[in-house]
């Protein structure tokens, strides 16, 4: 694997889960593997588990690891052509992830998309200037329409909880991905990627959402679509929860109808449905605390698979490094 940016970089998305979950059971097998080799992880966004889970995930395959936070630690980048930079951007990508590359054999990046303007979110801009000027792999740890690695341990969760369930060996486990209420713009990235990996999976894949808020239809796929919630809970075996912001009305909240917020009650329309949600979670708003603290909720389970999807990437990787 060259880079991981999409599900489009991964060749056979199978293999990456059994080498994940065989780097659950056996985390340091290839503590060889990444010696003397550098990881870089660059935020320009928080995060709590992307940067420790890839952290983790690159110890574990015996890699160097820097982490820099460059939206408080750095200077204020420029990544436009032709700029005089006699404002607040102090230097320019071009100097900038080439600098980095430098220094690393690998970099991860996070950028979240501005929400202002869709066409320069939508094309990556950021993301893909910052891989043409870096010239090492990039590994996505969140762009502006995309979050590979949380995609592949939601998988990942699926898989396993697949494999403990006979009733899955010959059904395929209807997944719903539900819009939730949120008091901020947040980006489509986890929706749209979500939706991009249960579209190649082997699962019954349905989205939920209030009206005006369909995902980017080059996401959204072949997913059955509805604004009826109930219709979608169903029978549903996973049902995913997570805000986003409009894709059409770009950026916009239309809606904070606390009715879409899952709770116990609306479970009962479900196949004792399994809850997921990348976190971070806002409690009683996104989702409630019985959800939260009850026994249907896999959020810890998807957590700790953040670690084995990193190493299974880092590793895809690494062999094209030796
Ligand atoms: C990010 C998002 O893409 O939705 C990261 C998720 C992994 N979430 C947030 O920015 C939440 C911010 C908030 O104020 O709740």
């Amino acid at each position: 694997m060259k880079q991981f940016t999409s599900v489009n970089d991964v060749a056979d998305i199978s293999k990456l889960v059994q080498t994940a979950l065989a780097y659950k059971k056996s985390p340091y097998m290839d503590k060889k593997l990444g010696e003397n080799k550098t990881i870089g992880l660059i935020f320009l966004n928080p995060s709590l588990r992307t940067r420790l889970s890839t952290q983790k995930a690159a110890l574990n395959l015996g890699m160097n690891v820097m982490v820099m936070n460059m939206d408080k630690e750095g200077w204020a980048l420029e990544t436009q052509e032709g700029v005089v930079m006699n404002y607040t951007t102090v230097e320019h990508i071009k100097e900038a992830a080439a600098v980095m590359g430098q220094y690393c054999d690998i970099l991860g990046v996070r950028s979240f998309p501005k929400l202002i303007d869709r066409e320069e979110d939508y094309t990556e801009d950021f993301f893909n200037k910052f891989i043409k000027y870096c010239g090492v792999p990039v590994v996505s740890l969140e762009s502006a329409t995309l979050h590979p690695l949380q995609s592949l341990a939601d998988t990942i969760t699926i898989e396993e909880f697949k494999r403990e369930n006979p009733k899955f060996s010959s059904s395929q486990p209807k997944v719903v991905l539900t819009w939730a209420p949120h008091i901020k713009p947040l980006p489509q990235a986890v929706a749209n990627s979500f939706a991009e990996w249960m579209n190649v999976a082997n699962v019954d894949f349905t989205i939920t959402h209030p009206t005006g808020y369909n995902l980017a239809p080059k996401f959204a796929g072949k997913a059955k679509v509805t604004t009826n919630q109930n219709e979608a809970l169903q029978d549903a075996d996973f049902v995913y929860v997570k805000n986003w912001s409009c894709y059409e009305d770009y950026g916009k909240i239309l809606s904070q109808d606390s009715n879409w917020m899952l709770t116990n009650e609306k479970l009962k329309i479900t196949n004792n449905a399994k809850v997921m949600h990348c976190l971070p979670v806002r409690r009683n708003i996104e989702l409630s605390d019985e959800i939260l603290d009850g026994n249907n909720s896999l959020v810890l389970q998807q957590a700790n698979n953040r670690v084995w999807a990193a190493q299974a990437v880092m590793k895809e990787i690494l062999i094209t490094l030796l």
